[in-house]
């Protein structure tokens, strides 16, 4: 092996380990509700850009034992803001509404499906998701968490009703 080749390789495999050590660089975003009657947070992590999202939801003050439509809307909202000004859900690919469990391009990539509270009103669950990205073009970081009124039937958009409480996703580190 000549000199050039021995350089280019060293080339080839540096580009390739950066590529590799950008690329699994973990991202978290937090969305944090403090300014009405549902109260905590909402983490978002995500080890790289080929996994799933894993979101972790913390929150307080619902009635007891309800079902709540949980989705990401496509504009940021300030605090204060009325939550009609995040938009529609988050569709970067022209989709339907559905719900979580739905195959690609089936479903808003916003639609979370819903959230349960318990006996005590809170909400504290872990799921994840393969449609929602911290990456990207398409990432969810500036976008708005909207919890609705009622259960969303993960067909209709109407049915999850009335807006109730929102949050801006922004990036985050511990
Ligand atoms: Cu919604
Ligand atoms: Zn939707």
């Amino acid at each position: 092996m000549d000199i050039v080749n021995i350089v280019s390789l060293g080339i080839i495999g540096f580009i390739t380990g950066s590529v590799y050590l950008t690329g699994s660089k973990s991202k978290q975003a937090k969305a944090f509700f403090s300014s009405g009657k549902i109260q905590g947070s909402v983490q978002f992590i995500q080890p790289s850009d080929s996994t799933n999202v894993t979101i972790q939801v913390n929150l307080t003050g619902f009635e007891p034992n309800t079902s709540h439509g949980f989705h990401i809307h496509e504009k940021p909202v300030k605090p204060g803001d009325s939550c009609d000004q995040a938009g529609p859900h988050f569709d970067p690919h022209g989709s339907p509404h559905g719900g979580p469990q739905n195959t690609p391009l089936t479903r808003h990539v916003g639609d979370l499906g819903n959230i349960l509270a318990d006996a005590n009103g809170n909400v504290q669950v872990k799921f994840s998701d393969f449609y929602i990205n911290l990456f990207g073009s398409d990432s969810i970081i500036g976008k708005t968490i909207v919890i609705h009124e009622s259960q969303d039937d993960l067909k209709t958009i109407e049915s999850s009703g009335k807006r109730i409480a929102c949050a801006k996703i922004s990036d985050f580190h511990n």
